[in-house]
């Protein structure tokens, strides 16, 4: 899980006085003991460096510094291999406590702003005080918008993980991988495309060469077939191929003819990873199972240049949905950039698959269902759901398939998905 070098992970720098909460910050974003926190000012002295895992943006470093108000000769020290920390800062927090925005923190923002490094005032220890009008104005007038937290009982952490998604470069945000991890240089994944009435003629669709691209560019094969030939295609090959995609349409043909031991998965369930949070899916599909006929769900395109979203998002989810459930259900369709003004409507949102869209925009609306505590799901996720077969097309996502497994055990969901 840290295997990621660190040059590609996104460097976190944790910057502010003494004693403002910094290291207790670090502890409640990881969620454990990383740094020592303790009354005493001057507790950190050497930057302390924690890798870690934070989704959606993957691998980071954060970097817990020493306070920049140290003083005596060994503080000067630490302040100056604080100020180094900033060499290698891609993304700053700056901690404020009761001692506000002082001379020395406008320092720091010049340093930042000097170097380009975006920031975020973080406001601890909102369990003691609010934060002053004169902090709160001199922030605004940097055009900075801080989020206020309580690192001590955790308050705002979510704000705050949310906000740090928001300043990232967008190189952290946006992998050009689409499958290239999941089939090693020299092995072969097997491409499921049906040629419908519904495919456009003479060509094929973006997902589908941009998953032929990436997978020539690490010097992968792919061999392209349709749901009919597939099993024809398996039988000639010398060797398992590292995957089998299809489109989702064709899932439960696939999922038939396709070995159990060879991993299977869909395109959108690749591009839910790409485009949006897997993890967020995974566990927003278990709702499927507590949903009943007759609730209201939405089902959200971005655009309205769906070539088949006519027939996938009106007709066949609504449908195979109804289906599982036990009756029909009360589907509102959404199409275009405005997103639902209130999620809390619905019992599950269900989003395309966000072709047009850029991960920002796709974890935004994540983040908007989130906060009102509505599951969302994608169009793939709800598909290989509803048809009893997503536990196998998650299995080449072991992180995925053990969120929803967690979540299937907090919930004690009724139905557990099958895994052939
Ligand atoms: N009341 C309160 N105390 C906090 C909060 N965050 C940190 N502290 C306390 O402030 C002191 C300094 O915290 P620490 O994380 O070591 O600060 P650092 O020097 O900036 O790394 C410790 O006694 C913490 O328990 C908070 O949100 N509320
Ligand atoms: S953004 Fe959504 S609705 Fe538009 S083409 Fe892509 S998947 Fe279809
Ligand atoms: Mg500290």
């Amino acid at each position: 899980m840290n295997a990621a070098p660190r040059g590609v992970r996104l460097h976190i720098g944790i910057f502010g006085r003494r004693n403002v909460g910094k290291s207790s910050l670090l502890n409640a974003l990881t969620r454990q003991q990383v740094s020592i926190v303790s009354p005493e000012p001057g507790t950190t002295t050497d930057p302390v460096e924690k890798p870690m895992e934070m989704l959606p943006l993957g691998p980071v470093l954060f970097i817990d510094t020493a306070g920049i108000d140290d003083v005596g000769a060994l503080g000067a020290q630490r302040v100056e291999r604080t100020m180094k920390a900033l060499d290698r800062t891609e993304l700053a927090i700056l901690v404020l406590a009761e001692e506000g925005l002082g001379s020395l923190e406008i320092g720091l923002l010049d340093a930042f702003e000097a170097r380009k490094i975006p920031v975020l005032p973080v406001l601890n220890k909102a369990d003691l005080a609010k934060p002053s009008d004169t902090t709160l104005d001199r922030l605004a007038a940097r055009a900075l918008k801080p989020v206020i937290v309580s690192a001590a009982r955790g308050d705002g952490i979510g704000e705050l993980h949310e906000a740090l998604v928001e300043l990232a470069p967008d190189e952290f945000l946006n992998s050009p991988t689409i499958l290239s991890d999941l089939v090693p240089p020299g092995e072969l994944a097997v491409l499921v495309v049906p040629v419908d009435k519904e495919a456009p003629k003479g060509r094929l669709i973006l997902p589908q060469s941009q998953a032929i691209r990436d997978l020539l560019d690490h010097d992968a094969y792919a061999l392209v077939v349709k749901e009919r030939e597939l099993r024809d295609a398996l039988d000639r090959l010398k060797r398992k191929p590292a995957l089998v995609v299809t489109d989702s349409q064709a899932f439960l043909k696939v999922a038939a003819d396709t070995p159990p031991d060879v991993p299977m998965t869909s395109f959108s369930i690749l591009f839910a990873r790409q485009k949006g949070d897997l993890l967020e899916f995974a566990r927003g599909a278990l709702a499927i199972d507590s949903l009943k006929p007759g609730d209201r769900i939405a089902v959200a395109e971005a655009c309205s240049h769906h070539p088949i979203g006519e027939d996938i998002g009106r007709v066949k989810i609504p449908r195979w949905l109804g289906q599982y459930v036990g009756g029909p259900l009360s589907v509102q369709q959404m199409q275009g950039r405005d997103f639902l003004d209130d999620p809390k409507e619905f019992k599950l949102v269900i989003h395309c698959g966000s072709c047009m869209l850029n991960r920002r925009e796709v974890l935004s609306r994540i983040f908007a269902c989130e906060k009102a505590g509505v599951p969302i799901t994608n169009y793939g996720m709800a598909i290989a759901y509803s048809l009893g077969i997503f536990e196998r097309a998650l299995q080449p996502f072991p992180a995925a398939l053990e969120a929803y497994q967690q979540a299937v055990k907090a919930r004690g969901a009724k139905r557990m998905q099958p895994m052939a």
